[in-house]
């Protein structure tokens, strides 16, 4: 449907059509980075899903390879779901995966490349023996996985997790084998937290304490945090916790159990779910995939021919300045991607103005902004002038004036402002006379059509001594990707403007607020679109 296909993204990747939804098994190997994802090949809806896999020298630019696996055998005729990748030390692949039987029950299954020599690993074979792990007493034959990347343990046997429930109670079961074909439970859970529910796509690995490099998810020890990430099936989110790993009990254990896992932090406030980190051996960095669906009805998709993207990869390391939460930014080979910039210096915005930013054309952009509260308004604004209490989704989004808030760029908007979506931060004094800063995102009026969701979501973030409050934006059609401080927090949205579509789309600065001015800095680049393609044999030399 020609009329939809401006909702297509130039620079992040996609299918060239039908439905796809978490990534599976990431992992580089011989100089080719390796994408598989859940794909449904016959329709823009979730259903018959088997893997998609795509190859890339840089993360960024793709081929579509042939599907690595589908649906032929009794343990996955349901679908071939979610699962990770493992590299030995001798560099052999071992893929850990969810079949859904032809009775639908979730079992375990292993594969491995049949040609190791090929680098692009474009056939691969089922264990004979597979399944290898079916559900354990007590648990249910639906609530059983997604088997994470294995680590080793220091007796020298691999060691993996897999999510599962316990009534209203997440859970984390944990296998230790030698060979990746028979296993042996161990007792207890990784984590158990009540109330999460199902716990999907568990993620765990380490991230170091002293050095700005990832880490292979087998070290462990004192220079080291672990971090455990669920896919709250209840609530469609991603959460995870920082803590440690006692190998010895086969427990995590949160630094603060108000971050426990499933219940404090996210790694997006806006759409992303299902997400999956991997070990990138070459640059020794961590790199996060995740799962982008859509924001706007399912008949819509249809009509479109697609349906999800993922998110542009992002590395991930520990915040040494608050020790309390991750860092995530866009990795660095999106830059490649940067063509002309504009700089604009020092903008000033008086409380309730609206300051356009001539960039030209604003559908694909990497925005890197900073914003300034002069100082004395910030010392003025007292606990009268303001609320103690603020959140993105419930305040009244970037409409709610505040004395300090809000304060923020306006993307995919088009001249008339009919169309626009506030990324925005709102600052509140509360009665303690301590700052706290909210950064959100709100689609309540992104697009003049109903049929979409238009919430307003994100977070508190920490604004340390001595910081401005800083934002990096990637804007792609239908993706606006936010990273604040540096990314302490990002917000991911999906909006579907009209008009503000193509060569009509602008950039807007606006302050919102009632007694603060604002001075912003940005720069500004236009992104070239990625080649994202077909599999062609001469150009994977
Ligand atoms: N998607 C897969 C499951 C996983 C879920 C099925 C999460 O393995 O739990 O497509 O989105």
């Amino acid at each position: 449907n020609s009329m939809l296909s401006w909702q297509r993204t130039a620079f992040h990747f996609q299918p060239e059509k039908n439905w796809m939804n978490d990534p599976n098994g990431p992992l580089y190997y011989k100089g080719w980075y390796h994408f598989f994802y859940q794909y449904n090949p016959n329709a823009a809806v979730w259903g018959d899903i088997v893997w998609g896999h795509a190859i890339s020298r840089d993360l960024i630019h793709w081929q579509h390879l042939p599907l690595a696996m589908v649906a032929d055998q009794w343990y996955d005729k349901n679908g071939v779901w979610t699962g990770s990748a493992t590299i030995l030390p001798n560099g052999k692949i071992i893929m850990l995966y969810t079949g859904s039987t032809n009775e639908s029950v979730q079992v375990q299954n292993l594969a491995y490349p049949a040609d190791p020599s090929d680098p692009l690993l474009i056939d691969w074979v089922k264990y004979p023996s597979n399944p290898v792990l079916f559900p354990p007493p007590g648990i249910g034959a639906t609530d059983f996985r997604d088997p994470t990347t294995a680590w080793l343990t220091s007796e020298g046997k691999w060691r993996i997790t897999i999510g599962s429930k316990l009534n209203k109670t997440g859970i984390a079961l944990v296998y230790d084998t030698l060979d990746f074909k028979t296993y042996e439970q161990i007792e207890g859970f990784l984590r158990a937290v009540p109330t999460t529910g199902m716990w999907e796509c568990v993620d765990f690995f380490p991230v170091s304490k002293e050095v700005e490099n990832g880490l292979n998810t087998s070290v462990n020890g004192a220079g080291v945090k672990h971090v455990m990430k669920v896919s709250l099936d209840d609530d469609r989110h991603d959460y995870y916790s920082i803590g440690s790993y006692d190998e010895k009990n086969v427990k995590f254990i949160p630094d603060d159990v108000d971050n426990d896992v499933g219940v404090g932090l996210r790694y997006d406030y806006g759409v992303f779910y299902a997400s999956k980190t991997f070990f990138d051996d070459s640059k020794r960095r961590r790199v996060l995939w995740g799962w982008i669906g859509e924001s706007d009805a399912e008949y819509a998709d249809v009509a479109k021919g697609w349906a999800s993207l993922q998110g542009i990869p992002r590395t991930v390391t520990l915040d040494t300045k608050t020790g309390s939460n991750l860092i995530q930014w866009p990795v660095e080979e999106v830059e490649s991607l940067r063509l002309r910039s504009d700089e604009f210096k020092d903008l000033k915005a008086k409380p309730g103005s609206v300051v356009p930013i001539d960039v030209g054309t604003a559908t694909q952009l990497d925005i890197v902004a900073e914003f300034e509260i002069e100082k004395e308004e910030l010392e003025k604004a007292t606990s009268e002038s303001n609320v103690d209490y603020y959140s993105c989704e419930s305040s009244g989004g970037a409409a709610h004036r505040g004395a300090l808030g809000p304060f923020g760029l306006l993307v995919l908007a088009d001249d008339g402002l009919s169309e626009y979506t506030p990324v925005y931060f709102y600052v509140i004094k509360g009665s303690d006379g301590n700052l706290k800063t909210s950064f959100c995102s709100d689609q309540s009026r992104s697009s003049v059509a109903s049929d979409v969701v238009k919430k307003t979501f994100g977070s508190l973030v920490p604004v340390l001594e001595g910081e401005k409050f800083s934002v990096r934006i990637l804007v792609d059609h239908s993706i606006v990707e936010s990273f604040a401080q540096g990314g302490r927090t990002t917000v991911t949205s999906r909006v579907y403007p009209t008009r503000a579509i193509y060569g009509a789309a602008r950039l807007f600065f606006f302050n919102n607020a009632t007694a603060a001015s604002v001075t912003a800095s940005l720069k500004v680049w236009q992104m070239n679109s990625a080649f994202i393609r077909p599999y062609n044999p001469d150009q994977t030399n």
